[in-house]
């Protein structure tokens, strides 16, 4: 396990590559006609900008701290987790958001050691928003402590929902979209914003109740991950167990209420799209 004097060295440092990093996004972000490249489907976007900010995080962090591993969406071509220092990078989380100019974008970067997060910064360089979590140190936006809201009934609570489904291609499907609407309906409203990162971030510093999706990767989840908990939040499964970083699935609430009741309609959702061979 790394001291916490050299987690310190560590913060320090990706966090002042982390800003400039933030500089070339929000050049960037205004610029109309970006070279858009397609990846798995029409869209799943990927631009010049993704890669280079990836690079540069890489480049810089491998410099400084030669031992430490990387797992980053743009250059990763397996995932491969082991117990080393080992950043896990998304340079742009919310791509189609970036390609839009529509100012909810950030980077995701997060240190795991012994496949656990101890570092996690999120960093909207647009709004100028940047949270922060050290393990066992809480949780910050841009310098001030956050905590998770006290909400306790899903009737009060604002979810962000990224209205993907469990299934394979994790499409709408008939029940998915019967999901979403009862949820809606259910809760005060949702919120759909684009970015993994940020949806957990607004879970943390209390601007809503909850976020679950399916899909995930693990560059997702992993900072986003230590700044729920650091402010007081859960993370689990989707059906309220023990998370797996690696399983494409997670939900994040406030608190165990909240979580509970959202962990009960997603095993059930589960279960009726299990019955129909969706599944
Ligand atoms: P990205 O912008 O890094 O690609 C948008 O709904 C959010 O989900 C973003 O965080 C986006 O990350 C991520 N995402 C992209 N493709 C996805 C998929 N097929 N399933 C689930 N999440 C996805
Ligand atoms: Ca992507
Ligand atoms: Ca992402
Ligand atoms: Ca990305």
């Amino acid at each position: 396990m790394a001291s916490n004097s050299s987690l310190d060295l560590f913060y320090d440092a990706v966090l002042t590559l982390t800003k400039s990093a933030g500089q070339i996004i929000r050049e960037k972000n205004l610029e109309r006609n970006k070279y858009v490249e397609f990846k798995k489907s029409p869209k799943d976007l990927v631009t010049e900008t993704d890669k280079q900010v990836e690079r540069y995080l890489i480049d810089g962090i491998a410099g400084k701290f030669p031992d430490h591993k990387f797992i980053g969406e743009e250059s990763s071509k397996e995932i491969v987790l082991t117990d080393a220092p080992t950043w896990v990078i998304d340079p742009i989380d919310g791509t189609m958001n970036f390609v839009h100019s529509f100012p909810h974008s950030c980077i995701s970067i997060a240190l795991y050691v012994n496949k656990q997060p101890v570092i996690g910064i999120v960093y909207n360089p647009m709004l100028e928003q940047l949270f922060t979590a050290r393990k066992g140190q809480g949780a910050y936006l841009n310098g001030q402590p956050i905590k998770v809201s006290q909400v306790k009934t899903l009737s009060t609570a604002l979810l962000m929902l990224e209205n993907w489904g469990p299934s394979p291609n994790y499409q709408l499907t008939p029940e998915v979209q019967e999901h979403l609407k009862s949820l809606s309906d259910d809760s005060h409203s949702s919120r759909c914003l684009g970015s993994a990162a940020l949806d957990l971030c607004m879970v943390a510093c209390g601007a809503a109740e909850a976020y679950y999706s399916y899909g995930l990767q693990v560059w997702d989840i992993a900072a986003g991950e230590l700044i729920v908990t650091e402010a007081g939040g859960m993370v689990t499964d989707v059906n309220g167990g023990p998370l797996d970083r690696l399983a494409k699935r997670m939900l994040a609430t406030n608190n165990k209420e909240i979580n509970d009741a959202l962990a009960e309609r997603l095993v059930a959702l589960e279960e009726k799209m299990k019955k129909k061979g969706d599944l």
